[in-house]
This record gives structure tokens, sequence and C-alpha cells, in this order.
């Protein structure tokens, strides 16, 4: 057989309705589900048969997938616009163990910082003068420990609040604060580059709002750095001392399990971050050693481009059961859209399939109540991952036998739907895949499996689509004009070079601000 192509995917047969697939193979809902770690990944109800699903194993070995999951883990620079090891998989590694990034194994390097981290996280909890934590950064440097910050609700120490500013917006930093009394607070000012705009806007602000308060001396004890940048942090006034390092080998958006993810510690305690940790590298071993078909991530992956690439589905709705992971969709929107909206691939050359889906969710139950109209009955097929727990981090055991109900309940109505001809705006189609992706508990373990799992995913359809998942080039048209625009607006420079249309909104902002 020739080598399986993207191109081939879009003229395989469809497979049969869910109801026909789990009507002619009784072990479908034993075969179709993958253990990885702690989690249950059940893909019964995806739109894939056998016949289909060797194709897209075919075409995973076909397109290196092996090879360069090895070669993410042997440090090699697989970020090739950037010429960048992508070693996010070291941060998590155990102390001893060996991930060499340009000949230097870098474990030792990260524990020391987790270390130095974790002195740092035990002294802010047991000294009660700090009651606030406040994160500034944005992106990458925000995403990942607001999103956990949130869905660790349940570990975090009970003095102890965090906060998170990452918007230019004004408001944002304003209404945070508001809020926060200048004695009691740190700031943490999370930022690789140490160059971000928004990020030393707010930065400043606080600094400011902090000196204002309590005069220049109390920086030193209320402002902390994370950065990869020492020199750019000493310029904006806080000690290297005071800063916790990572490297360039660490993207953004895969950097909280680096010191970007300070805060967190700080809120679920050394202890609590190092099961985070480990909870990341379970499902890390399981992607380096498992076989293809065994493989969470990357069953998961083909999944997904079967979607896209078979099927023509645009998007993916990630839908958790438990309102601690409010954040989650919202973090793998960059995880994934950042990694994989990307339209020329390896060589330079314009990609001739589609790439990364536009992925979007909201917990549920709440989503049931707004848009899941549209994915039970819309025209478009919303391929969707339910993610559920057995156990609630609350003591309110109806609340949660409820809610597991309900997620059951909308992966069975969408894959099997219920027909009636009678009256056509009750019929439910059915046909609408899913997978369903359960734990025991969201601990920190488990969070950290969830995210690793994300990544993997993320990085096997990268591989598949053959784009540099690891770089960001997309974000950088915007920032530039953004930074020619600033001037033209507050009239230290005339408008220039730009189309009619911009002219207009510039000079009416400027007439009106
Ligand atoms: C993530 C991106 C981006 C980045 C932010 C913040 O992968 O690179 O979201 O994290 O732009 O950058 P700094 O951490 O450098 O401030």
């Amino acid at each position: 057989m020739n080598d399986i192509t993207l191109d081939d995917l879009a003229s395989l047969p469809r497979p049969d309705h869910l109801r026909e697939l789990f009507a002619t193979d009784p072990g479908r809902a034993e075969r179709y589900v993958t253990a990885a770690g702690d989690l249950r990944i059940d893909w019964s109800k995806a739109s894939i048969d056998d016949p289909t699903l060797d194709v897209l194993l075919a075409l995973a070995e076909s397109s290196g997938v092996e090879a360069r999951r090895d070669a993410m883990f042997a440090g090699d620079h697989i970020n090739v616009t950037e010429d960048r090891a992508v070693g996010h998989a070291a941060l998590r590694m155990p102390a001893g163990s060996s991930f060499e990034v340009d000949g230097e194994n870098v474990v030792p390097d990260v524990h020391e910082v987790l270390d130095a981290m974790g002195a740092f996280a035990d002294r802010i909890r047991s000294d009660e003068s700090i009651t606030h934590v406040v994160n500034i950064g944005i992106g990458g440097s925000d995403l990942g420990p607001a999103m956990a910050y949130r869905a660790m609700r349940a570990f975090r120490h009970d003095r102890i609040r965090c906060s998170f500013v990452s918007n230019i917006g004004g408001d944002d930093i304003a209404s945070v604060l508001a809020d926060c009394d200048p004695a009691s607070t740190l700031f943490v000012v999370a930022s690789k580059t140490f160059g971000t705009i928004e990020t030393l806007t707010n930065a400043r602000t606080a600094r400011t709002w902090l000196i204002d308060a309590l005069g220049e001396a109390a920086v030193a004890d209320h402002f902390v750095a994370v950065s990869t940048n020492a020199e750019r942090v000493a310029e904006f006034g806080i000690d290297t001392g005071n800063m916790f390092g990572f490297w360039d080998w660490v993207g953004g958006r895969y950097s909280v399990d680096s010191a970007i993810g300070l805060s967190l510690m700080i809120a679920i305690g050394p202890v609590g971050f190092r099961e985070f940790l480990g909870g990341f590298h379970v499902i890390d071993e399981h992607f380096r050693t498992a076989p293809l078909r065994e493989n969470a991530p990357v069953l998961m992956a083909l999944l997904g481009v079967w979607y896209a690439n078979g099927l023509g589905h645009d998007t993916k709705a990630v839908l958790p059961y438990a309102n601690d992971l409010a954040r989650f969709p919202a973090y793998l929107q960059q995880l994934d859209m950042e990694s994989n909206g990307k339209s020329v691939d390896l060589d330079g050359h314009r990609v001739t399939h589609d790439t990364g889906p536009i992925i979007w969710g909201e917990p549920g139950t709440n989503g049931q109540h707004a848009f899941y109209q549209l994915i039970h009955q819309g025209t478009r097929i919303i391929p969707c991952d339910f993610i559920g727990f057995a156990k609630g981090n609350h003591s309110y055991q109806e609340h949660h036998d409820l809610l597991m109900a309900n997620l059951f309940a909308q992966s069975e109505a969408l894959a099997f739907g219920r027909s009636n001809d009678a009256e056509p705006h009750r019929n439910f189609e059915g046909d609408r895949p899913n997978t369903v992706i359960l734990a025991e508990r969201l601990t920190p373990s488990v969070l950290g499996q969830l995210i690793a799992l994300y990544e993997h995913v993320v990085h096997v359809q990268g591989t598949i689509w053959g784009v540099d998942s690891y770089d960001q080039w997309g974000v950088e048209l915007g920032k530039e004009l953004a930074n020619q625009i600033t001037p033209e607006l507050t009239g230290e420079a005339k408008p220039d070079d730009h189309d009619s249309a911009t002219n207009a909104l510039i000079s009416w902002y400027r007439t009106h601000r």
C-alpha cells in the first residue's frame, strides 16, 4: 500500500451512524476505551470504525509521529523557525533523570529552580504577612496559572488568595488593585521575555501603586519576577535575587509547570505542585512508550485529524463537567490554536489541508442551557470532549450525581439521538461524535495529566499536519501595528501609512478620547 496522505482522508468511506456501529459491534464500548495514567478515555462514541482507524494509524506512521515524538524527548530543535528545543517534558522529570538540551542535562537546573520556588512558597505560606498574591502576566504567563488556580480550589491555602491581571485594559488592574491591601500583597511579574507591553504596563502601574502607599523600599518585599531575562528584570527594578528563572526551550503556553506556576505553587504548596508535575510525567511516559494503538494522545490526535481532514468538522468543544475547570477550555484554546493555527509547513510551503480546529467550550451543565442546542440539532457537527470525575471536590453528593447524570445523558443523546418523524423539531439525528474522559477526582496530579494529554495531542496533530506547533509568528503583525498606532492616538505622531478605514478609526478616537 502506498503511504497514506492527509489528502486521502476525505475520500475514505464515512463510518456508519453510531447506532449501527454499536449494533454491529457488541465489543465497541470496551475496545474503544484507552487508559492513560488515571484517565479513562472512552472514544467509543467517536465517528470511527476499525478500517478508518487502521488508515489513521498508518498515517501516523507515515507522518513520522514516533520519530518526531522521540526527537522532542531527545531535545532536538523541533521548533524549527525559532531553532529551539521543545523541552517542557523536562520540567516534570524526577530529580536524577536526564533530558539533554544542546548537550547538557537540564533536569538538575529544573530542580534547582523548583527547590528555590518551594522555599519561597513555604515562606509565604507560613509568614502571615502576605494574604494576596497577584500574578501579572499574559498569554502563556497567565492562562496556565489562572486556569490551574481555579481548578485547584479545593487544594488551596486557606489564608492566601491569588488574582490574575493580564489585560492591557486598565479595568483589569484597577479591579484587582481595588481589592488589594498594599501591605499584604505580593506581585509576581511573570514574563518569559520581560518585554511584553501588557505585563510591563500592568507591573509599572502596580509598582507605582505600591510605592505610593509604602515607599520605594517596599518593592523588594512585594515584587518577585519569573522570567528568562535577568537583565530586563533588573532594569525594571526587581532584584534578580527575587527572580525565578526558566529557559528559552519552554514555550509560553507550555510553561505552567515551570516557574510561571509560582502563584499556583504558593496556593497549593510545593508538595501539591510536585504532585501536579508528577501527573504530567505519568502522561509523558505513557506518550513516550505506549504503542500507537494504545497511546491516548495519539488516538485522540488521530480522531481530531479525521474530524478535520476526513469529515470536515471545523471546531471542537471541550466541555468539563466540573465548574472548577471553567478556564480549561480557554487554556486549551491557546494551547491548541496558537500551536496548530498555522498555514505553512515546516519547509515554508502553504499547506493544502486544514490544520488546527477552533477550540471552544464552557463547563457543563451551564453550556447545556446555552449553546448545546446547536450541538444537538444544528447543521454543523461539533465533536465534543466531555471531562468528568467520579467524585466532586465538595460534600454535596446530590449535586455531583446530577452533574454526572447530565454528562452521561449528553454523551448518549448526541451519539444516538431519538427519531421523531411526526414532529421534526423534536427529532434528534444523533451520530454526533464525542469522547468522554473520566478520572476519579480532580486532584493536582489529574490536572497535570489532563494538560499533558492535550499537549501531546497538539504535538501529534502538528506532526501530521506538518506545521511548527511551537512558534507563534501570527501574533507579531498586530503587535507591531499597535506600537505604531499608539503614538498616533496620543498625538505624538501623525497617522501614517494606514488604509483609509484605519485612519478614520484613529481620527474618531482622537476626537472622542
Ligand atoms: C505562548 C505565547 C504567548 C506568551 C505571551 C507572554 O506560547 O508565546 O502567549 O506567553 O505573549 O509572553 P511573555 O511571557 O514573554 O510576557
